[in-house]
């Protein structure tokens, strides 16, 4: 495994030029949410419907949104039964979690135009999000617990099974990095834990694949530049859309 950069602390320019991903660690250390638990937050949520990916089959593609009360979900999150199953992913900091909004602050790294508003993330011990790559460069803040991160380069793509595209899952891969396959051979995986307090750059287009440590909530801030502005467009003229 090759070592994610750690660094102390970085401007938007250094952000702009990395070449890869990049730990920023205490990064969020004046952030209001450091002090969230996630009984505290189930506190002010109460029962207030929240989408949740619901996971049949624990491979890369099976999944799909029901809306449950928050603390239906809290209570699903701590049963080790069904807890891999359920997964409150990328949800806008407005509407039932607008709440939670203004503990979190905009990291002074991030462009000031997001392509979409920061989203929460409460995942159980174990819960993975598969092999996939986003579009738009994203921005990481772990609040509560800690996530493993594995990452693959863009250049080595061709490796990992993608679906071909337009298929609806073409930005998933059946990989799983934690058990690599032999026909992997040589592609460097690139490695880093972050905790409370970390910011992880996952910048566009590298594969990622991220599994809970412990009981985790994070925050993420997604952006583009002009080549994933164009993509974004073409992609949603010829109705496939992604972030
Ligand atoms: O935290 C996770 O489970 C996945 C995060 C992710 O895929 C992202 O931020 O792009």
């Amino acid at each position: 495994m090759i070592p994610v950069p750690v660094r102390a602390g970085m401007t938007r320019r250094e952000l702009a030029g990395a070449k890869g991903p990049v730990v920023i660690r205490g990064a969020i250390a004046s952030w209001p949410a450091l002090s969230w638990t996630v009984d505290e937050i189930a506190r002010r949520l109460g029962d207030r419907e929240v989408p949740v990916q619901v996971w049949d089959r624990r491979d890369y593609v099976g999944f799909r949104h029901e809306p449950w009360p928050f603390s239906r979900y809290v209570a699903a999150l701590r049963d080790p039964e069904t807890r891999h199953r359920y997964y409150l992913a990328q949800q806008a900091l407005a509407g039932p979690l607008a709440a939670l909004a203004d503990d979190v602050r905009h990291p002074t790294v991030v462009p000031d135009v997001l392509a979409f508003p920061p989203c929460f993330w409460l995942s159980a011990p174990d819960m993975t999000t598969p092999l996939h790559f986003d579009i738009c460069h994203g921005l990481l803040a772990s609040v509560v617990g800690r996530k493993r991160f594995l990452f693959v380069a863009p250049r080595d793509a061709a490796r990992l099974a993608h679906p071909r595209f337009p298929r609806e899952n073409w930005f998933w891969s059946p990989v799983d990095l934690e058990s690599p396959p032999a026909a992997l051979g040589d592609v460097g995986i690139h490695e880093c834990v972050a905790g409370p307090g970390d910011l992880v750059f996952v910048p566009g287009f590298w594969r990622h694949q991220v599994r809970s440590l412990d009981e985790c909530v994070s925050v993420s801030f997604h952006w583009q530049g002009l080549a994933q502005k164009v993509l974004r467009k073409a992609l949603a003229i010829v109705g496939r859309p992604y972030a």
